[in-house]
């Protein structure tokens, strides 16, 4: 049975030469959906913590493309965290897994590659709500 929280990290070629680095992402290529929106976190504060929502079908591809942040993420039977420090690598959230972004270095920036347009009605911001959900 396909499990919400395998294949997490996808790891972006990173083109580098003495002028520093470059990493390319193309649609159809190394993300397993189509981009249909691009949003970005930045001015976090490193004792404030975010997210604490699910989605209902949103996936999202999270880049720390600088600093970095821990996430957190629960399908409703197993949490796991993840420190994303590295531009090159992305991690893929499923729908329907819980997510808290936690310990932002102060010059974090948090790049999301998602496949739909922003819905309020995609959220589930109630964790027993999420719990509910998650075993029907
Ligand atoms: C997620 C994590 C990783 C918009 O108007 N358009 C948008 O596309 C987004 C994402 C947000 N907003 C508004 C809604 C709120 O008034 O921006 C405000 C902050 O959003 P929110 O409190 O949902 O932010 P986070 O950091 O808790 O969560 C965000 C995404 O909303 C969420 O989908 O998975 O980042």
């Amino acid at each position: 049975m396909y499990n919400t929280m395998d294949m997490q990290l996808i790891k972006f070629q990173s083109h580098g030469d003495e002028r520093g680095s470059l990493v390319a992402i193309e649609h159809g290529k190394e993300i397993p959906f189509d981009v249909k929106r691009i949003y970005y976190l930045y001015d976090t504060k490193t004792d404030v913590a975010r997210g604490f929502h699910a989605h209902k079908k949103l996936k999202q591809i999270l880049i720390a493309v600088n600093g970095s942040c821990t996430i957190i993420l629960d399908d409703g039977k197993e949490r796991k965290s993840v420190k994303l420090t590295n531009p090159d690598e992305g991690l893929f959230i499923d729908s329907f897994v819980w997510r808290e972004m936690h310990d932002f270095s102060e010059d974090c920036t948090l790049l999301v590659l998602a496949n739909s347009h922003y819905d309020e009605a995609d959220y589930i911001r109630s964790y027993d709500k999420f719990l509910e959900m998650a075993k029907s």
